[in-house]
């Protein structure tokens, strides 16, 4: 990892803790880029800034998708859905090699720590040739994007992606979702193999791409096998009222159903999306300590539907968030559409704010890193002793904070405008992003461009 490296105890005007923000924080950094030590009033030699939170987990992403964002917002011959956007979506993926997916992520990654996420859960099913043969070696793809995380200096929990079938119905992967495919041996082979890469800034979990792509035997067989007893566990599930309809005319439940009654789910579980629950379901993933991976900015351009926040907050339900398909990259839009959805469908104000006095900024950014941690499977997401030194400094010279003190720094910082807010970011001790610039942004940027050029001129090399 480049970027320069702190070690040694700084200072924090105000540093942000579960409980809220505690003023003159002294934090000690040691040369692996852990926080040693958070403390009050004790001698620093360093300054982090004034307003010091921890760096946010971006707990869903394909990163490929970035280089199609805009691409698919033009009307179709019929009425466009997910299922029309997927088909885009599917020709863009086919498009996508080595090359070309280190080069889109890392430029993703960069912009990720420019807006404050510190680290990415990569939801990677694009394993092999378009024409589904292995890459050589069959990790390739796994492997550009931890080239791009370190790249970038980003923390990366990698969650290869079990995809085997075309629907509930046990069909088999149509010709575009071919290079997606796995045997269960494979993948568990592909799993070991990437486990050897583990280090504090690199995790590795299992993903299951949905019920609908995962038979219960494969469900079976994943779940049991020793490289799938630690580590994060993600499934997207029941986001398309579709999805919830098939999975109760094949299966005969509904897909949160199903799954609770076929998988021991719990807190290493992350179910991404959840947006279609009855009041059941939804207590069930709340009581079981999983993450409802909430990603409202990506629902909201495929149409996706609400996820039920106030009930899942009062039910202490874990939720966290993700970026997805990439329209947008930013901690700040998804808290606000997360809020803002709710505005809309109930009429109130101040929804995540579940108590009298509560701040919708501080329920959401405390609740979001909470369940984003949990997520990646590592110790990110909170300023304290043992954590990864993940954290991000808010610009205390922009007008948009003027005037403001630490009971209205967060609701301002995610609230108020439209520039970015977040100046100075590091990860695991080594800043990665000063002055709102990413220290290798120039080469990477043109890399991209490069790349996102050969690409619309229809040439590619996967
Ligand atoms: C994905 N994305 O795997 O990229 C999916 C679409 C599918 C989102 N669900 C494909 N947002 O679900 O089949
Ligand atoms: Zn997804």
């Amino acid at each position: 990892m480049s970027g320069s490296q702190v070690v040694g105890r700084c200072r924090a005007g105000h540093a942000w803790q579960p409980n809220g923000w505690q003023a003159d924080t002294s934090l000690a950094i040691d040369a692996r880029g852990q926080l040693l030590e958070v403390a009050s009033d004790v001698p620093a030699t360093g300054s982090l800034g004034d307003w010091v939170l921890p760096g946010m987990p971006n707990l869903h992403s394909h990163a490929f998708q970035r280089a199609m964002a805009g691409l698919a917002e033009r009307r179709g011959g019929v009425e466009d859905s997910f299922w029309s956007w997927r088909e885009t979506m599917y020709g863009f993926a086919a498009t996508i090699g080595p090359e070309e997916l280190q080069a889109i992520a890392a430029q993703l990654y960069v912009e990720m720590l420019k807006a404050g996420y510190t680290h990415v859960c990569e939801f990677h099913y694009l394993h092999h040739q378009p024409d589904a043969r292995p890459y050589a070696p069959a990790e390739a793809m796994s492997l550009a994007l931890i080239e791009a995380a370190r790249e970038a200096g980003i923390g990366l929990t990698l969650l290869p992606v079990l995809y085997m079938t075309g629907g509930f119905d046990g069909r088999a992967l149509g010709e575009r979702q071919r290079r997606f495919g796995h045997a269960v041996e494979d993948y568990l082979r592909l799993l070991e193999a990437l486990h050897t890469h583990t280090a504090d800034d690199l995790r590795v979990g299992i993903a299951l791409h949905s019920l609908r792509a995962v038979p219960e035997v494969a469900l079976r067989e994943v779940l049991g096998s020793a490289v799938a007893q630690t580590g994060p566990i993600h499934i997207h599930i029941a986001e398309q009222l579709g999805e919830v309809q098939d999975c109760l005319a094949v299966r005969g439940a509904r897909p949160v159903e199903w799954l609770f009654d076929h998988a021991g789910v719990d807190a290493r579980w992350c179910l991404v999306h959840a947006t279609h629950l009855t009041a059941d379901e939804m207590q069930q993933i709340a009581r079981s300590g999983a993450v409802a991976g909430l990603c409202p900015t990506t629902e909201g351009n495929l149409g996706d539907g609400l996820f039920p926040l106030p009930a899942y907050l009062d039910a202490g339900g874990v939720l966290g968030i993700g970026s997805d398909s990439h329209i947008s990259i930013s901690p700040v839009e998804e808290l606000r559409w997360l809020e803002y959805g709710q505005r809309l469908h109930t009429h109130h104000r101040n929804v995540a704010a579940r108590r009298p006095g509560d701040s919708v900024g501080e329920t959401l950014w405390r609740e979001a890193l909470r369940g984003g941690a949990q997520a990646c499977g590592a110790p990110v997401g909170s300023l304290r002793a043992g954590a990864r030194a993940d954290l991000i400094v808010l610009d205390e010279n922009s007008p948009l904070l003027a005037a403001r003190d630490a009971r209205s720094m967060l609701d301002s910082f995610l609230f108020a405008g439209n520039t970015p807010l977040v100046r100075n970011v590091m990860v695991g001790g080594y800043w990665q992003v000063r002055d709102f610039h990413h220290h290798d942004e120039e080469r990477i940027g043109a890399r991209y461009r490069a790349v996102v050029e050969r690409l619309a001129s229809g040439r590619t090399t996967a």
